[in-house]
């Protein structure tokens, strides 16, 4: 019996207006993202907003009214943009990149993932994106971390890697889903691979048996006791079982859990 294929292929648009048009095709042309788009799983347009000023200069920037330092993005610019791209009638979300956005995570990925409109960046640079733009352009604000960058760019690149990679065959490799769901919220167990000793520092004997239930406890201990010690913050969100409470109480009353971390045999 043939089995009927389920009509279950996902893939997602972006469209940015930046810029530095070069400085996010450059990244999408160089990594995994080239062959996801290639495979027809995410569609990128990038858009020049310098294309959109209409002065000689194509100005896209201007002075801040009230004084201070630095230049304010204008919203004339921005707003033919949007206006332009948006011509085609399809539906979007529109996302401003800004350190004044909701935090970016690992469920707000998820979330974009199931997103079925396109998605559409707005990148600001210099100081500050004219109020107006938010009022009027915006849906959703987003940062991607409390650090200080020099425009929203890397955060749009940030956001599109998260998100692709969640789109089925973008990693081309189906056990890491469920990898994935079993793993949430906590941290990665420690990888190894040939030769089995390098200077004196060898590889886990159990990594070596051949025996994939000590294996998959293995891996599943070193994870919780490396969130443990490293980012016990994320133990609260992370989806856990009653075994790993368990092995999370064992790691807190034993010796090995928090201090011999790395030496236990
Ligand atoms: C003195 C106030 N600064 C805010 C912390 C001004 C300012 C700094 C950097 C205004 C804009 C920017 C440019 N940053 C972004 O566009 C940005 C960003 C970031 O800086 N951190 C984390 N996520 C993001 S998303 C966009």
């Amino acid at each position: 019996m043939e089995e009927t294929p389920l009509a279950l292929y996902m893939s997602i648009g972006f469209d940015i207006i930046t810029i530095f048009p070069g400085m996010v095709s450059a990244y999408i042309g160089e990594s995994i993202l080239k062959r996801a788009v290639q495979k027809g799983l995410l569609d990128v347009k990038v858009y020049n907003l310098r294309d959109h000023a209409t002065d000689k200069h194509r100005t896209v920037d201007d002075y801040p009214y009230g004084g201070g330092s630095g230049m304010v993005m204008k919203i004339e610019p921005l707003y033919t943009a949007v206006q332009a791209i948006k011509a085609d009638g399809l539906e979007r979300l529109t996302v401003m990149l800004s350190p004044q956005g909701r935090r970016y995570d690992q469920a707000a990925a998820e979330s974009l993932s199931q997103e079925k409109r396109r998605i559409l960046f707005i990148c600001g640079r210099y100081e500050g994106i004219d109020e107006r733009v938010k009022e009027s352009l915006v849906d959703d604000e987003v940062s991607i971390g409390d650090y200080v960058l020099t425009g929203g760019e890397l955060g749009a690149l940030v956001i599109i890697d998260s998100v692709a990679r969640l789109i089925p065959g973008v990693l081309g490799d189906e056990e890491s889903a469920k990898e994935e769901s079993f793993t949430w919220g906590i941290l990665d167990y420690p990888h190894y691979t040939r030769p089995p000793e390098f200077m004196g520092m060898r590889v886990p004997e159990v990594l070596l048996s051949g025996n994939h239930k000590d294996i998959a406890d293995y891996r599943r201990k070193e994870a919780l006791r490396r969130t443990l010690q490293k980012r016990p913050d994320l133990l609260g969100k992370a989806a856990l079982s009653k075994r790993d409470y368990d092995i999370l109480n064992e790691l807190c009353s034993s010796k090995t859990g928090i201090n011999d971390a790395e030496e236990e045999g």
